[in-house]
């Protein structure tokens, strides 16, 4: 230990507080892009508000009212900040004290995060983030304050300007990036409370309960039912589109008779119905899982199109969202019997940010590219003759019905068994046709069929499994479903590109 005079350790403590404000904004803004659930400095909050005793927490709306919230936040970054004053002066009297400390944060944050809903790998990336720029920033700084105090007294001058560089280029990097990051965490904690304040009515149609055969509970096996929070995520998207549903419209143009406008309160106030639709994507590798299937409630398109009063000629919609993205629908599809819906609730609540709130399109039948639209704000009649949308620009197909196809989920690839009858068991879709059957081989033999779970509806996936008697070695098992109408899934290998993969999926299992 060196003997540290009171100014190089104000010093370390403005280091310090550098640091842990890089750390708080390295998290917070990775967060904000990645997803509004991840945000540490909320996770720490909430757990921490949620293990305040009843009293504590009386005591303080009480005391701060309707302001608790921010009083709170303040309380936070003053515990924060104190600390990574704290961890400065530690830092630079005994290495690697300093570090320490903020590596605990890091890890409150991570374990924080963790408790929170909707905890995927991702969710690691902010507080690890924190964490590793807290530590790096602090030992920078602290190094060259301790050269600067150990150095002789020629060399004082050249080692005071380092340490005011760094640390002044530090302070403006995170005073830039923290009013970054809280400009967009603000806006996301806005749309969540919006979110939240979101009373769905109930569905005039509802939709028939699931089939007490669709679950076959089989460890391994995705559910039947997605949870929003494990549903898929595709969008071009950088930071979640943020959309006030008070001032959210959707307009139908093009052409129409009369160009028509529908606000969120006047589309809660139609007949909704629900319904369950599997919706995939086209870039979904064959085996892949970019797929999953929920309960929307929505409105049928098809009934604010006759309001607008579609012209002769039109054959296609393009739907656009709120942060531009197109998709390019068949009229057909949203006007025929499958009920596409201008959907509003998934799974019984409204829309996750992520997934369109306030309002997306649900179009049975169709990749997701060419009909999902996600942050909706305009239908606009036309010609696929005359508008191409956002995809299609790029390479993919201007049409897009899903294609045929299964997937083994259990064993997963290349799984040991024990010999004797194994369970294979996955999922099989032709969303809008149905599923007739599905059929599993081994090593190339004879096909032959796997028990089907019950379907939901034709536009949902549906469950198969097969008990197999496997030989101890290597076996591969590959799966093939049939649609309703009797035709095979295609076992030629097509890449994802241009209209979405074909081919079989096969997995390879070992046996003892
Ligand atoms: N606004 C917007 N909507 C979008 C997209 C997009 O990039 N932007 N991607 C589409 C694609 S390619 C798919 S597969 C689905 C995915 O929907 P999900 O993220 O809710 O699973 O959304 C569609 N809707
Ligand atoms: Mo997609």
């Amino acid at each position: 230990m060196t003997r540290t005079s009171p100014k190089f350790s104000l010093w370390a403590a403005a280091g310090g507080l550098v640091a842990v404000g890089l750390a708080v904004a390295a998290g917070e803004l990775s967060a904000a892009l990645l997803s509004p659930s991840l945000s540490p400095v909320t996770a720490v909050g909430s757990v921490v508000i949620d293990a305040m005793p009843g009293p504590v927490k009386d005591w303080a709306i009480g005391l701060f009212g309707t302001a608790d919230k921010a009083a709170f936040l303040v309380a936070m970054a003053a515990i924060i900040a104190l600390s990574g004053a704290a961890a400065g002066v530690l830092q630079l009297r005994r290495p690697p004290a300093g570090a320490v400390v903020i590596g605990l944060f890091g890890a409150a944050g991570l374990v924080a995060v963790l408790t929170r809903a909707q905890v995927s790998a991702l969710s690691l990336l902010p507080p690890l983030l924190a964490g590793a720029v807290g530590i790096l920033v602090l030992r920078a700084l602290t190094a060259r304050l301790g050269r600067w105090r150990d150095s002789r007294p020629e060399e004082a001058g050249a080692r005071r300007r380092d340490v005011l560089m760094t640390l002044g280029g530090g302070a403006a990097v995170g005073v830039v990036s923290g009013a970054l990051a809280g400009g967009s965490r603000a806006g996301q904690v806005n749309t969540v409370a919006l979110r939240d304040g979101v009373a769905l009515p109930a569905a005039v149609t509802p939709a028939a309960p699931i089939p007490a055969g669709a679950e076959l509970g089989i460890a391994g096996l995705d559910p039947v039912l997605t949870p929003a929070a494990d549903f898929y995520r595709i969008d071009t998207a950088l930071s979640v589109p943020l959309v006030n549903p008070d001032e959210w419209t959707l307009k139908v143009t093009g052409l129409v008779d009369r160009e028509v406008e529908i606000s969120f309160a006047e589309l809660l106030a139609k007949p909704l119905q629900e319904s369950y639709v599997t919706l995939a994507c086209v870039s979904n590798e064959v085996g892949g899982s970019l797929i999953g299937n929920a309960k929307w409630l929505g409105w049928p398109v098809r009934n604010l199109l006759a309001a607008a009063g579609v012209q002769p000629g039109a054959d296609m919609v393009l739907s656009t969202s709120k942060d531009g993205w197109t998709a390019s629908t068949p009229l057909e599809a949203l006007t025929d019997n499958r009920d596409a819906l201008l959907a509003v609730g998934m799974n019984g609540a409204p829309l996750p940010l992520e997934h369109g709130f306030p309002v997306r399109l649900v179009v049975p039948g169709l990749y997701g590219y060419v009909s999902a639209t996600k942050w909706v704000t305009e239908l606009k009649v036309t010609r696929f003759a005359d508008e191409v949308a956002y995809w299609t620009q790029r390479g993919w197909t201007e049409r897009g019905p899903v294609k045929l196809s299964s997937r083994i989920d259990t064993p997963s690839r290349g799984a040991a068994a024990d010999a004797g009858p194994v369970t294979v068991a996955g999922m099989a879709w032709a969303q809008h046709t149905g599923i007739r059957g599905v059929q599993v081989r081994v090593d190339g033999g004879d096909w032959q069929d796997a028990d089907l779970a019950s379907s939901i509806s034709a536009d949902t996936w549906v469950q198969w499994s097969a008990q197999l008697d496997l030989e101890p070695g290597e076996h591969e098992v590959t799966v093939r479903a049939i649609d309703a109408n009797g035709t095979e899934q295609d076992e030629t290998e097509r890449p994802v590109v241009p209209d979405g993969a074909t081919g079989l999926h096969t997995i390879r299992v070992k046996v003892r």
